[in-house]
């Protein structure tokens, strides 16, 4: 399953945004660094289809997606060298597919920290990038010999794309901020960088920052340029509504005007990053969303339900979910003429409802 990690500076509220997010009980402190394991917890994924479907098929259970969350050791400026939790943080960023940094905005006297936004998201993108150009320094010119000595060419291309990288990590620009090329981008699959990989950033606003949270969130927003989405939470309040019951954390929310509250949001959004899709199974047992990595078959979808479905694969009968709600059932659906029947070669798309007919 892919992960995503929370990355920001001590005390940001990275261990309050994984609880908001997960349901989850890790220790919440106001001294830093009080996150030295890293935890890892699933987010359900919120989803108005599935939620239909459920009603259309009187589904008895809903079964949501998830995404996965790991909170990671707090960062400070040094980080990159050793400061603070040092290769802790490090060693815990690399091994996740996605990073939410976490920049807080909230202003509290008994909480040390920084407390503007854009200067933590500076401070990490910086210490992010030394720890990036350290571990790229004498990788580009071991490849160029390897190259020479067996005249690979695979390997001379992954040495010019770390050469172009670290011309961008030299100006001190993130990779995820620069504009390299894709095939740029593919030849450093195999060094392992922290700034490659896509981000969200989460504005850590605080109770008494909700009105002008658009305004501590549009330098982040004009900073990233679009490389990246951000969003503007008040963590602590989410954080604590999610220990609620459903009803009162809805009242309490919406009492609020944050409607839903933005955590779930914050999970749509990790899901989407991650390049993530969704496809459904429907009937009166359970209604089910599955995950499946966009561009994939109709077979390897079948075996993320079960491996059998994959091996024993035939067809499948499919319909959009929205097309399925017009009709009112999988029943009339298949009566209009409506349920296409797909081969090994159909390329799932989001939003898909499945039926797999498979071999034993
Ligand atoms: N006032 C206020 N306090 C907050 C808010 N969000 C988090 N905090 C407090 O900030 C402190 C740090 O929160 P954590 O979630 O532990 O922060 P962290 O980023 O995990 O910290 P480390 O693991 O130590 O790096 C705790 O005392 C929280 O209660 C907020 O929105 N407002
Ligand atoms: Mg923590």
């Amino acid at each position: 399953m892919e992960r995503l990690g929370l990355v920001g500076l001590a005390n940001a509220g990275k261990s309050s945004l994984f609880n908001a997010l997960t349901g989850a009980h890790a220790l919440v402190a106001s001294h830093p660094f009080s996150t030295t394991e890293t935890s890892v917890g699933v987010a359900p994924l919120p989803d108005h289809r599935l939620d239909a479907l459920a009603k259309l098929s009187h589904s008895a259970k809903i079964v949501r997606a998830g995404v996965e969350f790991v909170d990671i050791a707090g960062l400070v400026a040094g980080s990159s060298t050793g400061e603070g939790m040092g290769n802790r943080f490090l060693g815990g960023i690399r091994e996740v597919d996605a990073l939410v940094l976490v920049l807080r905005a909230f202003k509290d006297d008994a909480v040390a920290g920084a407390d503007d936004a854009l200067g933590s998201l500076e401070t990490l993108e910086l210490e992010l990038v030394l720890a990036d150009a350290a571990s790229l320094e004498t990788q580009s010119e071991k490849r160029r010999k390897q190259a020479r000595l067996k005249g690979d060419a695979t390997l001379a291309a992954e040495a010019d794309a770390i050469d172009a990288a670290m011309e961008v990590l030299q100006s001190g620009v993130p990779l995820f901020r620069s504009a390299l090329d894709p095939s740029v981008r593919a030849g450093l699959h195999n060094s392992f960088l922290l700034t490659d990989k896509p981000v969200l950033a989460v504005v850590n606003v605080g109770e008494d920052q909700l009105e002008e949270a658009d305004a501590l969130l549009a330098p982040v927003v004009s900073h990233l340029d679009g490389a990246g989405e951000a969003l503007a939470v008040c963590v602590q309040l989410e954080a604590e509504a999610a220990q609620l019951e459903p009803v009162e954390r809805v009242e309490l929310l919406e009492g609020l005007g944050l409607g839903q509250g933005v955590v779930p949001r914050v999970a749509r959004a990790a899901f989407d990053l991650l390049g993530l899709r969704t496809f459904f199974t429907t009937g009166d047992k359970e209604s089910r969303a599955w995950i499946f990595r966009a561009g994939a078959l109709a077979p390897e979808c079948a075996g993320v339900i079960h491996s059998d479905l994959q091996r024993g694969f035939i067809r499948a009968e499919v319909i959009h979910w929205d097309e399925l709600l017009e009709l009112g059932g999988w029943n009339a659906a298949k009566a209009a003429g409506k349920l296409r029947v797909e081969g090994k070669e159909y390329r799932v798309q989001d939003g898909d409802v499945l039926e797999i007919r498979f071999n034993v």
